[in-house]
């Protein structure tokens, strides 16, 4: 096991990593940028290392000044928690060769499926199902006309180098297809360094279910149930939940042996989630692997008493994985509501600032996952995430009415907060009934 671990992130992941390290008798180097000097990462790790200026390429992102605070405080492994360097295969190739165990996937599982056509392909290969789609990249406008034209629309463009949502564009006929196809690859190069784009078939109104696996380093793999994402306003996710309201006993199995089969095809290792559309029929088609801990990872955490955290840990160091396939059983449900500081009634913008009130839920079957405090501040260069609210009940209908009373509890001032947001979902009959799609958000801020 190492004994000390650097967690190259900020925020609540970087809270949420370190609570594990400490129960798990490790001791803990946060880094941080000048604007996180006062962060609760920072004070709460054992030491703390300033690695930059605010903006992410130079600190959260800048990686020869990450691997050096691991060289000066004789860190032996990274963490890299979600977003910045998290599904960067050059970052753990790098931590490798200086002999600092990344936790996570190795680099080749991050490449293979950071490349989502061809990530696509390898599910379809082992009879996984996929969405209709282009059996390649599509290279020329007309190329895509003729598979669009078998396809029938709608059809999706999507980036290979893409993923959560991310340069994703949706045609309903030949003329749009033409002038988003170019402008998709066009963004694709922009923000990802590769034009690459393929075609599916675009499912209307789905919903969105990811399986959580663990994977260690003797090929054992295990799926621990999915978690329901289907909430969530463009591709930020609002309101995951534990187990999905859309899934069964027996579509669970079948969904979870998929899982593991994707995984297994890739020699997987460590946590990873493998997402899927499901549509109303009950038919699911693979989307693609997310090679990283999840921000809504707690929900998975309450219903099957297993911390992810300290799996991924245990994996990187190289021991077995204790539980068998049969040993996992999803007990009770969870909920998770994502409190953003952001305006609302302001179509979500971003609220940063100092909080002078915080004041979070508690009592039984609340966990709130936070980096916040009374008199913090919340600055403006990175993602408006403040806190995570998780209810864990015996049945989905408990874990509501705990979700409602924390919300009711919760005080943060003076900042907006999707906090009015979750309350009104809480109350809203298609949430109670499990009945949405991903155009609920939407459908919602419509009939207001
Ligand atoms: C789709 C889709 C419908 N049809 N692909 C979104 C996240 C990324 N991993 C893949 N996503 C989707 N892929 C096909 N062929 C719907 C989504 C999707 C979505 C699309 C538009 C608006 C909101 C969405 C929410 C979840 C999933």
């Amino acid at each position: 096991m190492f004994s000390k671990i650097l967690i190259a992130n900020r925020g609540e992941v970087a809270v949420r990593v370190i609570r594990a390290c400490k129960e798990m008798g490790l001791r803990t180097v946060a880094v941080y940028s000048e604007p996180d000097a006062q962060s609760l990462h920072a004070r709460l790790a054992d030491e703390a290392v300033c690695i930059g200026s605010s903006h992410p390429s130079e600190s959260y992102l800048n990686i020869p000044a990450i691997i050096s605070a691991a060289e000066i405080t004789d860190a032996d492994a990274i963490h890299p928690g979600y977003g910045f360097l998290a599904e960067n295969a050059h970052f753990a190739e790098i931590c490798e060769s200086c002999d600092i165990t990344f936790i996570g996937p190795s680099p080749e599982n991050m490449r293979l499926l950071g490349d989502k056509m061809t990530a696509r392909k390898t599910a379809e290969k082992v009879g996984i199902p996929v969405i209709p789609g282009s059996p390649n990249i599509i290279k020329t406008k007309e190329e895509a006309i003729k598979i669009a034209k078998k396809l029938k629309y709608p059809v999706i463009i999507k980036a290979s180098a893409g993923g959560g949502g991310k340069g994703m564009r949706v045609c309903h006929n030949d003329v749009r297809l033409v002038s988003s196809f170019m402008t998709a690859q066009q963004e694709a190069e922009a923000a990802f360094g590769n034009a690459d784009v393929y075609l599916e078939k675009y499912l209307e109104r789905p919903r969105h279910v990811e399986v959580q696996i663990l994977a260690d380093r003797f090929g054992h793999i295990v799926h621990l149930g999915e978690r329901d994402c289907t909430i969530q306003r463009r591709h930020q996710k609002l309101i995951e939940e534990s187990p999905s309201p859309a899934i069964d006993s027996k579509l669970r199995k079948k969904i979870g042996d998929m899982a593991v089969k994707a995984a297994k095809t890739c020699n997987y290792v460590n946590a990873g989630t493998v997402e899927f559309l499901l549509d109303r029929y009950g038919n699911f088609y693979f989307l693609e692997v997310n090679t990283r801990l999840q921000v809504e990872h707690p929900v998975t955490e309450m219903v099957t008493g297993i911390d992810l955290v300290k799996e991924q840990i245990k994996i990187a160091s190289g021991m077995k994985l204790l539980y068998k396939q049969d040993a996992i059983k999803i007990k009770g449900a969870a909920i998770e509501c994502r409190i953003n500081a952001e305006n609302t009634e302001k179509d979500f913008m971003p609220c940063p600032g100092k909080i002078d009130i915080y004041l979070p839920a508690g009592g039984p079957g609340v966990r709130v996952d936070s980096h916040v405090y009374s008199g913090c501040t919340i600055p403006p260069y990175y993602d408006s995430m403040i806190a995570k609210v998780i209810s864990y009940g015996k049945n989905r209908q408990e874990a509501i009415d705990i979700m409602k009373r924390s919300l009711d509890e919760f005080i943060i001032e003076p900042i907006k907060t999707t906090i009015p947001f979750h309350k009104h979902v809480m109350n809203d009959t298609l949430f109670l009934r499990g009945d949405f799609a991903t155009d609920y958000v939407e459908r919602l801020s419509l009939s207001e």
